[in-house]
């Protein structure tokens, strides 16, 4: 596929398309992408939220959403590609083997990302569906607004046709805002966040996600799946030290966002595999004592030598127990699918009858 290069979008401040209605022969122009924005500082506020509400509890903790700067989208990005963190490329090549019949069996004309980021694995479902002829329109919801109107510019140029309405938003709090659909849906949310939800939020976000669905549509969802402790803890703690890195850098967040002076370098990381609950979590923690201050929050926050903060969950799923969750969603499986290894599972599901 031809790789294109990103046009100037001039999409108006209130991200609708400047110039709705024209035509220009298939061409990508600004009538083929609208762009709706819902981040209107608010943002700040969940995180001050968030470590005023996390960092005063009796266990602190902060909420896994917040690694995701510009370096912690890099870094993700990085982690994505060591020899250590298999769900990526496993998930990847589930797609590949398994879009077309996706395809086939959704006959979706429209695709709905909740976390879309650069929507490297949703090409292959793009291409599948363009191929089975469905294919109209391509609905991004993410929260960082370049990563959206850069694949809406890019795929409106790879897809000539594909309409790509973006939604500038947090999957959590906006899902409101998904446009109706235009005809037989298919919501995607790949990667494995869902794991991040504990088990209880989990659920309501899963009925959250089914009520974007009629009768016709459907849910595409990757799940890393519970496997040897070793190979899961190797995956959260690799060798070069960047999920390291990634875990510290919510510090560098806080720093910057909320005026806090962390010294990352006071703070080991931390990965281990829940077995009770089969999660994996993700902890910083404290070198020695001392006290840190967040500045916007006017709080200050002691550490004890070896306190253990919690920064992250990564739930591994079983089939039962995905089955389970999704059927308290009002949601029934329609495919399992997994790699050769069953590293890793991507489940097809829709509006139980
Ligand atoms: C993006 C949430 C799926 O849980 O595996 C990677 C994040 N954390 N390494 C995961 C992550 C540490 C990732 N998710």
């Amino acid at each position: 596929m031809a790789t294109a290069r990103k046009p100037t979008n001039p999409t108006s401040a209130n991200g609708h398309a400047a110039n709705g209605g024209t035509t220009n022969g298939g061409l990508a122009t600004d009538d083929a992408i609208q762009i709706d924005s819902h981040l209107g500082g608010p943002e700040h506020r969940t995180l001050a939220e968030d470590v005023l509400d996390g960092l005063t509890r009796p266990f602190k903790e902060l909420p896994p959403k917040h690694f995701y700067d510009a370096r912690g989208a890099e870094l993700f990005d990085r982690i994505c590609e060591l020899p250590e963190y298999y769900p990526t490329r496993t998930e990847r090549g589930i797609l590949d083997a398994t879009a077309a019949e996706i395809a086939t069996l959704t006959g979706a004309v429209e695709l709905v990302e909740l976390g879309s980021g650069t929507a490297a694995k949703t090409r292959v479902l793009l291409d599948a569906l363009h191929r089975a002829g469905t294919l109209e329109r391509y609905v991004p919801v993410d929260v960082t607004e370049s990563m959206v109107r850069d694949c809406a510019d890019e795929l409106t140029l790879e897809y000539p046709g594909l309409r790509v309405h973006g939604v500038i938003g947090d999957f959590e709090r906006h899902l409101d805002r998904v446009p109706p659909a235009d005809g037989p849906r298919l919501v995607v949310f790949l990667g494995g966040t869902i794991g991040n939800f504990p088990p209880g939020s989990r659920r309501r976000f899963l009925r959250q996600i089914a009520d974007l669905l009629g009768p016709r549509d459907h849910l595409l969802m990757g799940t890393d799946l519970v496997k040897d402790a070793g190979v899961l803890k190797d995956a959260y703690d690799d060798q070069q030290g960047v999920t390291a890195e990634f875990n510290r850098n919510v510090l560098h967040v806080l720093n910057r966002e909320l005026d806090a002076d962390f010294d990352p370098g006071d703070f080991d990381h931390v990965a281990l595999f829940d077995d009770r609950h089969e999660w994996v979590e993700m902890r910083l923690r404290a070198r020695r004592e001392h006290t840190v201050t967040v500045g916007a929050l006017e709080l200050d926050v002691h550490f004890d030598a070896g306190e253990e903060m919690r920064t992250e969950i990564s739930a591994k799923f079983t089939r039962p127990r995905l089955e389970s969750d999704l059927d308290a969603a009002g949601l029934q499986l329609v495919r399992w699918l997994t790699d050769p290894e069953d590293l890793f599972a991507l489940t097809l599901s829709r509006p139980s009858a």
